[in-house]
Parts: structure tokens; sequence; C-alpha cells
């Protein structure tokens, strides 16, 4: 997308969560921290936008959801799970980190809430994580007490996904209002996807999971393929779409989009977003190339350089808001947007910023986690 203007900085293709995380936690500890902008802007979202930090705190916040009196758990990278109040307070509920491993893209990857099956005293909360023991990517189920908010079980693991490698893992988790979960899976890394996992349906690499939680073992299936690391996925609040912010290799970043229904029966197509045949919307290595069957391209692409992974995503007022980890603005797409969008700029974090998710509350509410300054903001629309 053009509106992205070249900064001095430049960062290698790779999605490296850690490495970099490491860095910022350094910069963090030595330098003093720049502000946020705090000045509203004009935004193309029809409205003035800003940030606001609400909490702050957090060691490498990698994924959140939002309870339902509004508060939020936060995962971080290490496997600890904290609260945030609606006052902003941060406090400790939990710790997975002796299941964990801590390292480079590896850590704990995502963590969703189970809403519908909720308590007055407790509600499940999913996590899916690098395991110790194995490197596998896993996904649990854990009992979450509510006064006070604590983890008081974690199951065993319900899927596990081998890695051959240790970067790409994908791992996000959305909740599906019939309780099973869709969890996204990397490529497991490498470059270009050596195994060419991504396009094998015998595989769980470069996936989309459908996971149903609901049978005992649980059952997994793929209900999409061709995607590379899709860190975060987003389902919007009709429950009809699903967004997929698939980070791309040394040139392109990509904002996918597909159709709940499409994940319906088990004769469903299965859409192929292309990789590693495509990186975006250009023909990755062998040029020319041929899309594949089934093929999904993406709503909106844009080229690296000071961007390199994209971040996805939070679905509110009517738009798709994403950011990258090395650009510090946030972008926005209608949600009717056709294929080969251009993103709007809603606003730059500042330069201290490293976005690792963005999602949004149920009301609207619009939060970014940030592992470059271990905060959770908030982007404010005006009304
Ligand atoms: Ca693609």
């Amino acid at each position: 997308m053009g509106m992205i203007r070249p900064r001095p900085q430049t960062y290698k293709a790779s999605w490296v969560l850690l490495a970099a995380l490491l860095a910022a936690s350094l910069l963090w500890g030595c330098a003093p921290a720049p502000s946020v902008s705090e000045e509203p802007s004009s935004s193309p979202v029809g409205t003035t936008a800003s940030i606001r930090i609400h909490a702050s705190g957090i060691p490498n916040p990698t994924d959140a959801d939002e309870l339902p009196d509004g508060s939020l758990i936060v995962g971080a990278q290490d496997g600890r799970i904290f609260h945030v109040a609606k006052n902003g307070t941060v406090e400790k509920i939990g710790d997975l980190s002796s299941s964990v491993i801590n390292s480079g893209e590896r850590g704990l990857l995502g963590v969703a809430l189970e809403k519908a099956d909720a308590t007055p005293n407790e509600l499940k909360m999913y996590a899916t994580y690098i395991r110790r023991s194995d490197g596998d990517t896993v996904l649990v189920a854990a009992t979450l007490s509510v006064r006070p908010y604590r983890i008081l079980k974690v199951s065993e693991p319900l899927i596990a996904i081998a890695h051959y490698n240790t970067n790409h893992n994908g791992g996000d988790i959305v909740v599906l209002p019939d309780g099973r979960l869709i969890v996204s899976a990397g490529d497991s890394g490498g470059s270009g996807d050596p195994l060419n996992a991504s396009q094998n349906l015998e595989s769980n690499l470069g996936k989309l999971l459908l996971v149903d939680v609901r049978q005992a073992p649980t059952e997994s299936r793929v209900i999409a393929r061709g995607l590379r690391n899709p860190w975060r996925i987003t389902l919007d609040p009709e429950r009809s779409t699903l967004w997929i912010a698939d980070v791309g290799q040394d040139t392109i970043e990509e904002v996918d989009r597909m159709m709940i229904s499409e994940i319906g029966s088990p004769s469903a197509t299965i859409p192929n977003f292309g990789w590693p045949i495509l990186e975006g919307n250009e023909c990755f290595r062998k040029n020319p190339c041929t899309p594949p069957r089934d093929y999904l391209a993406p709503i909106a692409t844009y080229r690296h350089g000071p961007a390199c992974s994209i971040i996805g995503g939070a679905v509110a007022r009517g738009q798709y808001f994403f950011a990258d980890y090395c650009d510090t603005r946030v972008f926005a797409l209608p949600l009717g947007a056709a294929v080969g969008s251009e993103p709007a700029e809603v606003l730059s974090l500042g330069d201290a910023s490293r976005p690792s998710a963005l999602f949004a509350s149920e009301d609207g509410r619009i939060w970014i986690l940030d592992v470059g300054r271990g905060q959770v903001l908030e982007l404010v629309l005006a009304p």
C-alpha cells in the first residue's frame, strides 16, 4: 500500500517476535520511553483517533480476550496469565510457564475465553503454547474462577501440532458460538515452506483448524490451507466472517477473509490462500505461477519496509483494524472491502511500539497489545 512511507530503520523480513522483544525490553530498561501520541488526529475511518494507555507492566503480552464484566485477560509470552481490571490494575492470575518454551517466536501464543458456558463462578479459558517437552504447539483448556479471577486447573493438551522448526507457529484461537474453536497454525518456519506443508492437506501446518472440543477425544480438521503464519485471526461480531492476518516472507504482508459458512460441512470447500505459490498477491519464487484450486486472493496487501509482519486484528465500527510489528501505524479496511483494497492509515502508535495483537470488546472498544512497552493500549475513536 502506497501510504507506507520508508523510515530510517530497516528490519529483516522474518517474523522475529522475540529476538526483537528482548531488544525492546532492554531498550525499555535503559532509555526514557518515548511517549505515546495522545494528540487526536483526523482519521480516514470518519472520526478522530487517539491512543490511551490502559495498563502497563505486562512483560511481552502476546494475546488477550475480554471477560464478561469488561475487564481483560492477557497472556504473556513466558506463560503467565494476567488480569487487567477496568481501571487498568494488573494482577497475575495464573502461570503456565513451567510447561512453555519461551524463546524466539515460541511461547504462549494465544488465549481465548468461552463465554457462552460461563457460570457466575467460573468460565473456561483456552490457551495455545509451545510445549517444553517436545516443541509442539498444544491447545489446553483452563478453568478460570471469577471472584477472584484465578486459573484453577489446566487440562491435558487437547490437540498437539508437531513442528520441525521453531518459527511461524500461528497459535491464535477463535471461539465459535457453538463452542467449537478455530486454531491457526503456521507453516513451521524455515524459509519458503520447504516441506510444502501449507498446501498439504495431510499436514496441520500452514492451516486453519476447526477444533471440536465438545468431542472426546477432541476432533480437529483442516478448514483453510495455504497460510504461512496466521498469527492473528479475528471473528467479526456477527460471527459470519473470519479475518486472517497472514505474515509474509521477505516482501508482502496480507489480509485474508473467509466466510464462516464455508466451514459448515465436511464437504465444504477448503479455501486455499496460496502460500507458498504466492506471497501476498505476487508469485513466490516461481514466476509465472498458477494460483491453486479454490484460491482466495488477499483483500489487501502491503510491502515491507519499514513494515515486516502483519499484526491483526480488531473488527469494530464496520472496519477491520490491523497493525504491523515493525511499522507503528494502525490501518483499517471496511468489512465489505473487495479483493485488492487499499487500507487507510488510522494513526501512528509511536516509535517504541511493537504491536502483537489487536482485538475488540463486545461494546466496540479497540485494544492493542504492545510488546515493545509491555502495555495494553486503547485505540480511541471519537463517537
Ligand atoms: Ca496468500
